[in-house]
């Protein structure tokens, strides 16, 4: 009578061993690894923290958070989401153009060198860094909104300016290797080159670009990094919400889940009320795409910029941008950058995307920030993404 006792528990053992072991490959598979096969450890640490992360909800993000405010400037450790919230955002982004001529600062005139400082800070207390790159047209030297036809295909392996473009590459490579947090290691970074293509503002947009030279353009990139020892990113592909309306014309330019990490649109809310509801519609309808593409992909997702400029709703936080995402399991939302007045633009105007001390919408955004989905830097300093 013992014998099939113990026999029947032994299989009863292995039967459970095996459903245990069938669920500790699901966990493993799921977020696999970031697509440099050489990425650093942190790096894979927040890769894979990243997956656990958009369970519990989404981080806020801001452009240049910590560099300026509306009407300030380098005072340090200020941000206008700190002066609303007590907290830093989650996400801060940041833009390499201007780097590829090696200038001292980048186009919206933040130094090279307070921003290595900047994202040191972020890393140390567990936040997380973004990079984007306005880089200039390399073909006409003129800005990165310069979309003369042709640039793309001069600077692939062969083209007219593909050894100049390779070292516009070497001087960005030479910054993201600088960057290094107080324990010494390499500071990850979500990289989102080539952002915006579905546009037609950029050199590298849609317009003057094949499908073929994009990926082309994107492998060369990722490779290019690599072979200079550069194993610090997380490659982050990035549309317009202009011309895309379905899963096929956001994945028209993409290069292969070997390629990518992240799958991410922009989008802005303008003009006045009544673009509320097709911004409303159109960020619900681009969110469950990337949702859907980062699920049969296997990758993680994002809006990586979006905002209404000087935010003249007061309810703008919960009532749409919250609204809007609802309880979609994306990475993070990033708003853009509070430059302040702005001279420079047609017409002069304010030109700012969060909210900062006396704002009209400082209240509803306190009320975003205590929702339970929305992820500031307390939120993520516990979640020790880098371990
Ligand atoms: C735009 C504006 C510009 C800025 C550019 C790159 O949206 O904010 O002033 O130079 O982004 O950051």
């Amino acid at each position: 009578m013992q014998n099939p006792v113990r026999n029947i528990f032994i299989l009863l053992a292995a039967f459970l061993l095996l459903i245990s072991c069938k669920g500790t490959s699901q966990t493993v598979t799921s977020g696999t690894l970031p697509v440099d096969k050489n990425a650093t450890k942190e790096t894979i640490a927040l890769y894979k923290n990243l997956f656990r992360l958009k369970e519990k909800g989404y981080m806020f993000g801001h452009q240049d958070a910590l560099a300026y405010g509306v009407e300030w400037k380098y005072e340090a450790g200020r941000s206008d989401i700190k002066d609303v919230t007590g907290d830093y955002p989650a996400v801060y982004g940041w833009d390499l153009g201007r780097i590829e001529n090696r200038e001292d600062k980048d186009l919206d005139g933040v130094p090279f060198a307070k921003m290595r400082e900047f994202m040191k800070q972020v890393y140390d207390r567990g936040g997380v860094n973004t990079v984007s790159w306005h880089v200039n047209n390399p073909l006409s030297g003129k800005d990165a909104w310069d979309n003369a036809p042709g640039t793309v295909v001069s600077v692939l392996p062969g083209g007219s300016q593909h050894e100049k473009y390779k070292g516009w590459m070497d001087n960005a490579a030479e910054f993201l290797l600088s960057l290094k947090g107080s324990d010494g290691k390499p500071i990850p970074i979500l990289y989102r080159p080539y952002h915006e293509f579905t546009g037609d503002w950029f050199w590298w947009c849609k317009n003057t670009t094949t499908p073929e030279q994009f990926k082309e353009l994107w492998k060369f990139t990722v490779t290019y990094f690599q072979s200079k020892g550069v194993h610090n990113l997380i490659y982050v592909y990035n549309t317009s919400n202009e011309n895309v309306t379905t899963k096929a014309d956001f994945m028209g330019y993409y290069p292969g889940d070997e390629w990518v990490d992240v799958v991410s649109f922009d989008i802005y809310q303008g003009g006045d009320g009544a673009k509320r509801d097709k911004f409303i519609t159109d960020i619900k309808k681009l969110v469950s795409i990337i949702t859907d593409v980062a699920k049969e992909h296997n990758k993680l997702s994002a809006i990586a910029e979006t905002g209404y400029e000087a935010v003249p709703d007061a309810k703008w936080w919960t009532g749409t941008l919250a609204e809007a995402i609802g309880k979609q399991q994306i990475s993070y939302v990033l708003v853009w950058r509070n430059h302040g007045w702005n001279e420079w633009m047609k017409p002069p105007r304010m030109h700012y995307y969060a909210p900062y001390k006396g704002q009209v919408s400082e209240k509803d955004f306190t009320d975003f920030y205590k929702k339970d989905n929305t992820l500031f830097q307390s939120d993520v300093t516990k979640e020790k993404l880098y371990r």
